[in-house]
């Protein structure tokens, strides 16, 4: 049976992307270590005794049971492990049937989405941009300009996060690189699509 709750309210800065009295999960790059591409940069910074913040989530969890949604901002900040934008782990949910919906609030950023059956896109998600990620694929968020990239999403309690299918080895075909001042977004050499 669905848990019943009392109505929520929230308070959303649109500036800073800061859900209001919510406080934030960080995600470090020791967090996210076997993630960028370039192993050997991820040791250069953490041999030399850093860990930056590549991205905060601010989450209102509801119980993880069919009918819920859980909601919240994400705040990516501008950065590069190598040649590679920060970004997030990305994911597949695990309950294969689960959808979810991103908004765009501030700052320059792209979507990789991947499916299971090994399509991939890459859409533009910047302020105003909504995406809809469809069941079954995956999503990773990359800022690729030089101010936070702030964005919101909702999702279904129950959904689960499946990481492993989606790190470097197996990966995203793709990688978002900076090249000659440019961003690009070019094939990743180790995918080994996991169909
Ligand atoms: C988002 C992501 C959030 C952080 O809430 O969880 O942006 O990304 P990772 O979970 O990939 O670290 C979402 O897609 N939830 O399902
Ligand atoms: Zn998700």
């Amino acid at each position: 049976m669905q848990t019943s709750l009392r109505p929520k309210h929230i308070w959303l800065d649109l500036g800073k992307g800061l859900l209001s009295p919510l406080a934030s999960t960080k995600r470090t790059l020791k967090d996210l270590d076997g993630f960028f591409v370039d192993a050997q940069a991820t040791e250069n910074i953490l041999k030399s005794g850093q860990d930056p913040i590549i991205y905060e989530v601010y989450e209102s969890l509801q119980p993880q049971e069919d009918g819920h949604l859980n909601f919240g901002t994400t705040i990516l900040h501008p950065g590069k492990i190598g040649k590679e934008f920060y970004m997030t782990k990305g994911h597949f949910h695990m309950k294969e049937a689960s959808s979810e919906v991103y908004l765009g609030l501030r700052g320059e950023g792209l979507i990789l989405l991947q499916s299971s059956t090994g399509n991939s896109e890459c859409l533009r998600m910047s302020q105003g941009d909504l995406i809809y990620v469809p069941p079954r694929w995956g999503h990773r968020t990359v800022n690729v300009g030089a101010e936070e990239l702030v964005f919101f999403f909702t999702y279904q309690a129950d959904a689960g996060h499946d990481y492993e299918s989606l790190k470097k080895e197996q990966g995203f075909s793709k990688l978002v690189i900076e090249e000659h001042g440019r961003v690009n977004v070019v094939d990743n050499p180790r995918f080994m699509t996991r169909i």
